[in-house]
């Protein structure tokens, strides 16, 4: 029966243990280059038997908060290329999370001050983080986006390949797609902000064919078994809406078993909130959404996420529930997690006020166990 502290291998990515670090957005790297601080940043949690890197834009337009990083300059790669090597050097395992935010996002943020992209010209209820002249932050309105034209969408799918090379030059074990939160795939996947009556709209086929494209792409470009892909079948997150999430993601899930992928990421419930959040009239079940990979002939791993304690983590792999397990604000505040949870140590408490923008507090300086002792 493996526990959270075996190894395991998914796909071409040999991890060390079954605890991963959640891609989490931290808003530290102006100018969408990744710099010293985050090197520190990511070195120190390299324990984790996989690192997801927070949320990184494929291009400007997938561009969507103040400070997040990106994947599209040389400036940009070299900085990764720092943060992955460091994180070889102590033994870790990291890739990159793959994003484009589509409509959550500021004209402010966008190339030449233009509107941001999706698939309907439908604006999220939802807000941006921007930073200000001064310097502080402020959650701000999204911006109205436009509507992506037909010809416009090919181009997308061809930023997401050029990433995912960009990725692996840069020394990254692979990729994971942002397909969660509401943010450009999940905007085609969800029918309450694709409105579309074209190749892209209504029926699922349609609805997930942008999601399929990606995968195609980066799959063909970088091999499937360096990628991996993030779901978010009920999520709230920026007025993310679906009335029939079940049927959504179960046609999403056998259709990725096509793919010999490296793992499935499954948030539960609500983004960082409660687990048994729903849309529409039934509680999603979880077992059916893999019971329907699997019997698709999908043999990717399976990881969830979302508000994991060790004995929740214990038990989901015990039962057979996952793989591997994702864990996010235990890893803001806990460098040395993975020895914390072998140890049963107390855990640090995460600061909310440091989580977005900022320096090193909150960030770099959270002590490890022989800092405590
Ligand atoms: C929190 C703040 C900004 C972005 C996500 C990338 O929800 C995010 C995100 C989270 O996936």
């Amino acid at each position: 029966m493996a526990t959270l502290f075996d190894p395991v291998t998914i796909g071409d990515i040999a991890l060390n243990n079954r605890i991963v670090m959640a891609p989490l957005t931290r808003n530290r790297s102006p100018g969408a280059v990744p710099n010293t601080l985050n090197v520190t940043y990511y070195e120190q949690r390299a324990s984790a038997g996989l690192l997801i890197t927070e949320g990184t834009a494929i291009t400007q337009q997938g561009q969507g908060y103040a400070d997040v990083p990106g994947l599209y300059t040389p400036q940009a790669l070299e900085g990764w290329r720092k943060v992955t090597d460091a994180v070889h050097a102590k033994g870790g395992r990291i890739v990159v999370q793959i994003w484009h935010v589509g409509r959550i996002s500021h004209n402010s943020l966008q190339p030449e001050g233009a509107k941001p992209v999706a698939p309907s010209a439908i604006r999220a209820k939802s807000k941006t983080y921007l930073i200000n002249a001064d310097g502080t932050g402020s959650f701000t309105e999204t911006s109205e986006p436009h509507a992506l034209e037909i010809a416009e969408i090919d181009g997308i799918v061809e930023d997401y390949r050029r990433a995912a090379r960009a990725a692996i030059d840069a020394g990254f074990d692979g990729i994971e797609i942002h397909a969660a939160n509401g943010y450009l795939i999940d905007q085609f996947l969800r029918s309450g902000s694709n409105h579309r009556s074209d190749a892209y709209g209504g029926t699922l086929e349609n609805r997930a064919r942008f999601l399929f494209q990606v995968v195609d792409a980066v799959t063909q470009e970088i091999g499937a078994g360096r990628v991996g892909i993030r779901l978010s079948p009920v999520t709230p997150a920026n007025d993310a809406y679906d009335p029939e999430p079940q049927a959504v993601f179960g046609y999403v899930l056998k259709n990725l078993a096509r793919y010999a992928l490296a793992y499935i990421h499954i948030i539960e419930g609500a983004t960082g909130g409660p687990r048994d959040h729903q849309q529409g009239d039934h509680p999603f079940d979880y077992p059916a959404l893999r019971a329907t990979y699997v019997a698709a002939g999908g043999k990717a791993a399976w990881m969830t996420n979302n508000g994991y304690d060790k004995a929740l983590a214990e038990k989901t792999l015990r039962d057979g529930e996952a793989d591997l397990v994702a864990f996010g604000k235990p890893f803001i505040a806990n460098p040395d997690l993975v020895e914390r949870l072998e140890r049963n140590a107390p855990l640090n408490a995460p600061d909310q006020a440091t989580f977005y923008g900022g320096g090193a507090r909150g960030y770099t300086d959270y002590p490890a166990l022989e800092q405590v002792a």
